[in-house]
């Protein structure tokens, strides 16, 4: 599929930081380099945070991950163990029933920590960078290690009203790159391959809501040296209620 490049868009807030001229820069630090729409609704913002924010990011995943309310492998309804650690904030997903819920019903019984403020702003400002609008109240957080992987799937588990409306998803990645697949609305249809490298954001709303992703592989070695951790995070946001 022939990609091209979204229309640039200037954010609110901004500082000027970046001196490369197609880069832009948002009030949390954060800029982006190029946006390509690569499918009606999806978008891939390359170097969507900088170095700075990509830090700020990771220490706060590593809090959450390893807190109080730990991630943990869930275990899913065919009884095969997903291939990456998953901390579900604002409501949990259960991976047994393909339902959101308050508490985690199907590992723990402890409530489902809440997103804090700074990542429902940078989700909705990422939203708003490719004109869509997200007002998140989930943000599933992933960690793969090397061998970390995540099979096609369709992200329909939100309200109806949200599906219907189109509400996107806002994905964001820190660390190693992934192999990120991306098909369409059935899943035998075609599948592109997009590499998705520290920093980068993708959305994907409208039309492209329902399309069939996953991750084929994590490329060790490739997250910045200056973050200093292995593997990858992803943080995914989603509006269940509208
Ligand atoms: O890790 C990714 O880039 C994709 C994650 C994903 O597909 C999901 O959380 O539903």
């Amino acid at each position: 599929m022939s990609r091209r490049r979204a229309r640039s868009r200037v954010l609110l807030g901004v500082t000027g930081k970046c001196a490369d001229s197609t880069r832009v820069i948002g009030p949390a630090g954060w800029c982006y380099r190029t946006t390509m729409e690569v499918a009606p609704g999806a978008f891939h913002l390359q170097g969507a945070l900088d170095v700075d924010a990509q830090r700020e990011l990771f220490a706060r995943c590593r809090f959450l991950m390893d807190g109080p309310v730990a991630a943990y492998v869930p275990v899913v309804r065919g009884g095969g163990k997903m291939h990456v650690r998953m901390l579900c904030l604002g409501r949990h997903w259960n991976g047994k029933t393909y339902r959101y819920e308050a508490i985690r019903s199907d590992f723990d019984g402890q409530p489902a920590p809440p997103i804090p403020d700074e990542f429902r702003a940078l989700a909705r400002r990422l939203a708003e960078s490719v004109g869509m609008t997200l007002d998140p109240d989930v943000c599933i957080m992933n960690y793969y290690d090397n061998e970390g992987r995540m099979g096609l799937h369709q992200d329909k588990d939100e309200s109806e009203r949200s599906l219907v409306a189109g509400l996107p998803v806002v994905s964001v990645s820190l660390g190693d790159t992934a192999r990120f697949l991306f098909g369409g609305t059935k899943r035998r249809d075609a599948v592109q391959t997009i590499s998705l490298a520290s920093g980068d954001a993708f959305v994907f709303g409208g039309p492209a809501r329902l399309c069939y992703h996953g991750v084929s592989r994590i490329l060790p070695g490739t997250a910045p040296p200056a973050l200093g951790f292995d593997g990858r995070f992803n943080l995914t946001f989603r509006q269940y209620d509208v």
